[in-house]
């Protein structure tokens, strides 16, 4: 049916009649209808992706593009006067993510439709996901963010579960999402609800009565976990999650007719991360309540679930203390005591225990011992997980390790947010890489074709000059559209090194001052968001928004060199940013990446990578050559080695090295200081000579020399169009759908 004739029968009104508003709505009414008619077929075995992040931007057009009437639904609403871009501004933006884990998730759940698997999501239905972030003072302040309306993307269910806690039993409702494969079949993401959810206990900011649970166990994404009343939330919000997907699970593999010993031919389950874990107890607790003995009950379990890793940093694994599961969970308790017990009877190894001296409960050792497959997110990552981090795991289970290198969804980083680049490539090489993305390599063919790199370059302008203005219009920040756009956007973590970016800004604005121009204008941009609680995190934004007050009005250095730092960065300035840019910035300290893909999105979209030899830049690194690339920095291995033997001395090296010396003497001198704030200055100043753990010194001469040499070779368009468009054409393999097939082909084994 056409669109225009759906509005005529479903509102009595054509389409230029509607308001931008109405036609949202009438869109999204569309939309879900037409899923309703793709539903999977429902095969024997079904995956469920259970995650506490699923962040999947705005859909009013992903769903359009999958559904593959995009085109002429903008056709149409042009006729009559409509933009389809503006009509999208209806849309809130569901901030139900932190970053990288939850933007996987939901490249993985469109891939998995796409595929046409049978596989769904599981995750929360928070009302206000990840807060806003609002700039006041050039420092980062959190405000809630709420998504939800009356008509939305989410099906109310009749499923309901009970969720019992000590003391008290709450009520879970599953509200859907349709997840539309690209020319495909449907699937569904749910996210669980508590019933009893009181959105007026929020007040003054981000804050509410943390013990209150019936009440604010929904409301919040990640509640700040500075306090043990914040942690223990988060066990209740793990523990209604998983128990609300482990009875959702069983039912369904009943009512197909298992009995439950056979629960592996029905069910797959993929933990992502260590968040969902307790969903291995708490099914194994149903199994044995619905009459199986405990080793069958952890022998069907262990077959079923499998394990993604996405950190090495020891302090982001979850060890929880068990008194906070006493607390909320105690009937958990005596099952992950067996587990733990039936380690210790087989292994004499503290290290792979899954209670510590300390009362401890690792989640991460949980998985490893029950499941069966275990893997990283990159090579390099995965190696580093075998041969360091889980290496006692490894002894014992080679088998079950394995590696997935992430991947990105093409139809959201390269059809929905780059139309332009994904006209000239079909028109070059046909929409084949649509579905099969390695395809993007025939564009290797026009390496050498001066019009097709003249048209490359013209859409990297276009997409700048969109930027530009989107940046005026929610920002009110005047970019200039002819400089070098190098951006970094990411969550603000110590470990991918802001700090570093934000240390060349002020050398180079030091050598600007001091006479020595640019040939090209530079615009450093960043998007970030911290957790409210990292201290450290909320200084580096500070220190950002104050350079770029500094630098921004100084006559003398703003022609040559502007900061920018978008405020409250999220899927959708992602989708703005990223086709406009010219240099990414993956700069991590080496091991310390599980893999990035924001590295992966820059790529496809014609950015060249500034980066170092860590995560999956390395794969990157391998596909394009060193021609194409720009990496720099100490390796992993001399990274670790380092740690291991507790050498590092920050001081030794701001001491000795006159350019680091004076880039963070300048944090704490005059003229920051006027824009700044005395007390996170210094403090920042004193991490940096002090610590510096992520040690950004070592790497600060060869982090310069390749930046300027990244510069320098921009100069020359014909050559760096050259490396663009290699750029292009080898970033097929990091397709999600490539990374899918793969879990599927190794580990789910479902039927398509
Ligand atoms: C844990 C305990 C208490 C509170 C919060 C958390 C917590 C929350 C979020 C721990 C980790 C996360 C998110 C991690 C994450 O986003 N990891 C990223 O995953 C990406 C997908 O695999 C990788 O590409 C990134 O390298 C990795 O950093």
């Amino acid at each position: 049916m056409k669109f225009s004739e759906f509005i005529k029968t479903e509102y009595g009104k054509s389409i230029s009649e509607c308001t931008n508003e109405e036609l949202y709505y009438a869109l999204l009414t569309l939309t879900k209808k037409m899923a309703s008619g793709k539903q999977h077929g429902n095969s024997k075995k079904k995956l469920y992706y259970i995650s506490a992040e699923f962040l999947i931007g705005k859909l009013l057009s992903n769903n359009l593009i999958n559904l593959g009437i995009y085109d002429e639904v903008k056709e149409e609403l042009a006729q009559n006067g409509k933009n389809i871009c503006e009509i999208e501004e209806f849309e809130k933006e569901p901030s139900l993510g932190n970053g990288g884990l939850g933007r996987l998730a939901a490249c993985f759940i469109d891939s998995i439709a796409t595929l046409g698997l049978n596989g769904d999501g599981v995750g929360l239905n928070y009302h206000f996901g990840l807060f806003r972030q609002v700039f006041e003072n050039n420092m980062q302040t959190t405000v809630p963010d709420p998504w939800l309306t009356e008509k939305s993307w989410l099906t109310k269910t009749d499923v309901t579960y009970d969720i019992k806690f000590k003391g008290m039993t709450v009520k879970s409702r599953m509200y859907d999402i349709d997840v539309i494969g690209y020319n495909n079949t449907s699937n569904k993401l749910h996210l669980f609800d508590v019933e009893s959810v009181d959105e007026s206990i929020v007040e003054d900011g981000i804050n509410f009565n943390k013990e209150d649970i019936k009440k604010n166990l929904t409301l919040f994404l990640y509640p700040d976990d500075s306090d043990e009343a914040g942690r223990i939330l988060r066990i209740y919000q793990q523990y209604f999650m998983v128990s609300s997907a482990a009875q959702l699970i069983l039912d369904e593999c009943v009512a197909k007719g298992c009995n439950l010993h056979d629960l592996s031919d029905y069910v797959v389950i993929q933990i992502n991360d260590t968040h969902p874990t307790m969903v291995i107890p708490e099914l194994i607790r149903l199994l044995v309540e619905r009459g199986l003995e405990m080793d069958e009950a952890i022998e069907a379990v262990t077959k079923s679930c499998a394990y993604t890793n996405h950190t090495i940093l020891a302090e982001a694994l979850e060890k929880w203390p068990i008194y906070y599961l006493k607390k909320a969970v105690p009937q958990l308790m005596p099952i992950i005591e067996v587990l733990d017990d039936k380690v210790r009877r087989k292994y004499h190894n503290q290290a792979v225990y899954i209670i510590d001296g300390e009362e401890r409960v690792h989640m991460a050792h949980i998985d490893i011992h029950y499941s069966s497959s275990v893997n990283g997110v990159a090579s390099l990552h995965t190696e580093i997980l075998k041969n360091n981090e889980l290496h006692h795991f490894y002894e014992i289970y080679p088998e079950k390790f394995n590696n997935k290198t992430n991947g990105i969804t093409f139809r959201r980083w390269l059809l929905h947010c780059n139309p332009q680049l994904t006209e000239l490539i079909t028109s070059l090489i046909g929409d084949g890489f649509k579905k099969d993305a390695m395809q993007l390599e025939k564009l290797l063919d026009y390496k050498n074709d001066k019009k097709v790199l003249k048209q490359i370059l013209e859409i990297k302008s276009a997409k700048k000059m969109e930027l530009k203005k989107a940046l005026m219009e929610k920002q009110n920040v005047t970019i200039n559209e002819n400089s070098i756009f190098d951006i970094q956007i990411k969550r603000l973590h110590e470990y991918k090194r802001q700090q570093l970016n934000a240390l060349y800004v002020i050398h180079k604005y030091l050598e600007i001052k001091a006479g020595k121009k640019p040939s090209t204008p530079i615009t450093v941009i960043f998007g970030a968001k911290a957790a409210p609680a990292y201290i450290i995190a909320q200084d580096i934004i500070h220190l950002i928004l104050c350079l770029q007050q500094l630098i921004n009005n100084d006559p003398e250095v703003s022609p040559y060199l502007n900061v920018v730092m978008v405020e409250n960065y999220n899927v959708t300035w992602a989708e703005k940013l990223i086709p406009a840019c010219d240099i990414s910035e993956q700069i991590s300290l080496a091991s310390k990446e599980a893999s990035g893909t924001g590295n992966m999105k820059f790529m496809l979209n014609g950015a060249l990578t500034l980066g170092t030899e860590d995560g999956a830049n390395v794969e990157i690194h391998e596909l394009v050559g060193d021609d194409n690339i720009y990496i720099f920095g100490d390796s992993s291995d001399t990274v670790v080695e380092r740690y291991a033997q507790g050498s590092y001395n920050a001081a030794k090296y701001y001491n000795e090295n006159a350019a680091i010396k004076e880039a963070v003497d300048f944090i704490i001198g005059e003229e920051l200081k006027a824009v700044g704030d005395k007390e996170r200055l210094e403090r920042l100043f004193n991490e940096l000579v002090s610590k510096d753990w992520f040690m950004t010194f070592p790497d600060f001469d060869e982090y310069v020399k390749t930046r300027e040499q990244a510069y320098a070779d921009y100069e020359n368009r014909e050559e760096w169009v050259q490396k663009m468009l290699v750029n292009i054409a080898k970033a097929g393999y990091f397709s999600s759908d490539r990374t899918i097939e793969e879990y599927n082909r190794d580990i789910w084994k479902l039927e398509d």
